[in-house]
């Protein structure tokens, strides 16, 4: 046995989680923490990151989980280094994303009698962690290598069973945590290794298949709603059941259902819903007749859309049917009629197979034509809506053009992270579908404003592909910490800085129009962010027309490194312009 316990029973759980396939680990420094940190430095097998500041280290790997679709470990010390590790805990339990959070502790007979950064761990993250366990003290005993094996392949199988999430281990560890020692041979020999994990996903038998097949081949007006998903694997199947039934498909833009590859059938898909529907007072009549689905079936998390919310609301007399992998209730509006519980690629990959192509259909043609109509409009509109200010000594670059900009320019393959607050709303409203793959990525399992820097880095980190993040000023603020990654690890993401100097999302609600009261909303801080930028080594550049927006991001696609694009905007004006841009386009509803 080796003097000191802690390696040896660390290098077991270590080492299995590696043979499980573990690739990543971001480790904050620490004391208390050492045997973990020393454990995987020297392990060699997982990719260690190193980053300074808990809160950015728990959203970078929320970003790399998320991106790769495999659990990310997280090692940090004890205190309030791991309550820092929360909101990116909380975000991957809503947003189903695989992490493995290592908190290093003090053991039992040190808690709750004063010692120093001591704090309760355990079950510090309560329901927002899918399982969690507090690791015995290592001392010395055989049979605490085979367990800390098992909780190692045991907290991989969980993060990974559907629905992904986090999981918890609490590791209490006594002094002393130094000398180095050497790790005994029996840990490396004598214990059965990288126990194999069979599992599968939720299926329906052949004959409820057939059923299914014959029951939406027997409806006449059905409807798709997409909502936030990130398996980009759905769209070809999903799209393709959607043509043979003919069946439109409203696709939230994070539904990986607008910028497809070419041999995805993107004609059943509707973009413009949240512009079409947002005219809530033109929605009766013929109009309400004519779109009026008879199913619908939704998919994915809430879409972004609270237009969209309002209008399924208003379905209250259509069967709704959601269907979802897990049998975590997907079900805000509480209007499901029905649940299928299976897992959408499986099911629309057999269902594609089981139903006969449909010749036409009324009810899509009534969606999809009034969808182009919208669309021209609105393209039109947001193209022009700029010349009514030239001449004003106002910066007025249209927010909302960011995202037709980039449809254009955006290189085969990107990877578009937007966040919170307008980006993933103008996203929602002016991202056209189109015929580039692209990967679409946000927070919006929870949606908080903070960590979409470093979650954005870390959805960068595991791949070659460009990847741009659109961020507004008060969210990147909210960040500044996570640029360090991008210095630290020479990470190519380009950020377009939408700084309109406070939260430009609250001009557009009532809270607007009570003057005595908005600036608790509104919070102008008056930052200037190049400087900031240029110290985490990143490069910075002012963006004054959609031309230079073009030849910037053209050469940031080319360029190396931390590159952030500023476009300065003003908040009533933005309002302004939105307003107009969806009146104009309630002219073709008239
Ligand atoms: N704090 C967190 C952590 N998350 C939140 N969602 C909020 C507060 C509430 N909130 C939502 S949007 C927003 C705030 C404070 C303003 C964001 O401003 P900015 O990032 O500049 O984007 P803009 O509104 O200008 O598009």
């Amino acid at each position: 046995m080796s003097i000191n316990p802690h390696l040896d029973v660390v290098t077991a759980f270590v080492s299995e989680l590696a043979q499980l396939g573990v690739k990543h680990v971001c480790i904050s420094p620490g004391s208390r923490s050492t045997p973990l940190t020393i454990s995987f430095a020297r392990h060699g097998e997982c990719k260690t990151w190193t980053l300074l500041d808990e809160r950015s280290a728990a959203f970078f790997a929320l970003g790399l989980a998320r991106s790769s679709g495999e659990p990310v470990v997280l090692v940090c010390t004890s205190g309030t280094a791991a309550a820092n590790y929360l909101p990116a805990v909380v975000e991957a339990r809503y947003s189903r994303v695989p992490l493995i959070v290592l908190t290093a502790d003090r053991p039992t007979e040190l808690r709750n009698v004063g010692t120093n950064q001591t704090i309760e761990q355990v079950g510090l993250y309560g329901a927002h962690v899918k399982w969690s366990i507090e690791m015995p003290t290592p001392d010395g005993a055989k049979e605490l290598l085979a367990h800390a094996r098992s909780t190692a392949a045991r907290s991989v199988a969980i993060a990974l069973s559907t629905p992904k999430g986090p999981v918890h281990i609490n590791w209490p560890f006594r002094e002393p945590l130094l000398p180095p020692y050497e790790v005994q041979d029996e840990v490396n020999t004598q214990l059965p290794k990288g126990l194999h994990i069979e599992s599968g996903q939720r299926q329906l038998t052949a004959s409820r298949l057939e059923y299914l097949a014959k029951m939406l081949t027997s409806i006449e007006n059905g409807l798709f709603v997409v909502g936030p998903q990130f398996q980009q694997e759905l769209a070809a199947p999903l799209l393709e059941v959607a043509t043979r039934l003919q069946f439109p498909v409203l696709a939230d833009p994070l539904s990986q259902m607008r910028a497809v590859s070419e041999e995805v059938d993107l004609t059943c898909v509707v973009d413009r819903y949240d512009t079409l529907l947002r005219h809530s007072d033109l929605m009766q009549g013929e109009i309400w007749d004519k779109l009026k689905p008879d199913v619908v079936i939704r998919l994915g998390q809430a879409p972004t859309s609270k237009v969209l919310g309002a209008y399924l609301s208003k379905l209250d007399d259509v069967r709704q049917i959601v269907v979802d992998e897990s049998d975590e209730w997907r079900d805000p509006l509480f209007r499901a009629s029905e649940l299928w519980l299976t897992d959408p690629v499986i099911l629309f990959s057999e269902l594609k197979e089981l139903l006969p192509q449909r010749e036409t259909s009324l009810f899509a043609q009534h969606w999809l034509s009034l969808n182009d109509s919208i669309e021209k409009r609105q393209v039109f509109e947001v193209e022009h809506i700029e010349e009514q200010y030239v001449g004003e000594d106002l910066p007025h670059l249209f927010e909302g053009r960011i995202f037709t900009e980039l449809a254009r320019v955006l290189p085969l393959d990107a990877r578009l992270f937007v966040g919170n607050s307008m980006p993933v709303r103008d996203v929602d409203s002016f991202f056209p579908k189109m015929h580039k793959s692209l990967f679409m990525l946000a927070n919006r399992g929870a949606s908080g404003i903070d960590g979409i820097v470093s979650s954005a880095l870390g959805a960068c980190a595991g791949t070659s592909r460009k990847t741009v993040l659109v961020i507004g000023d008060v969210s990147f603020y909210h960040d500044l910490n996570g640029l360090l990654i991008a210095k630290q690890y020479q990470l190519d993401l380009t950020i377009i800085l939408v700084h309109n100097d406070g939260g430009g999302i609250f001009s557009f609600l009532p809270q607007a129009t009570q003057e005595d009261v908005f600036p608790y909303f509104e919070t102008p801080h008056g930052l200037e962010f190049q400087s900031v930028i240029e110290m985490y080594g990143g490069s910075y550049h002012q963006v004054h027309t959609w031309s230079d927006f073009e030849v910037k991001m053209n050469a940031a696609m080319e360029n190396h490194g931390l590159q952030v694009l500023e476009l300065r905007t003003v908040r009533a004006l933005n309002v302004e312009m939105h307003r107009k841009i969806f009146s104009a386009c309630r002219d073709v509803l008239l």
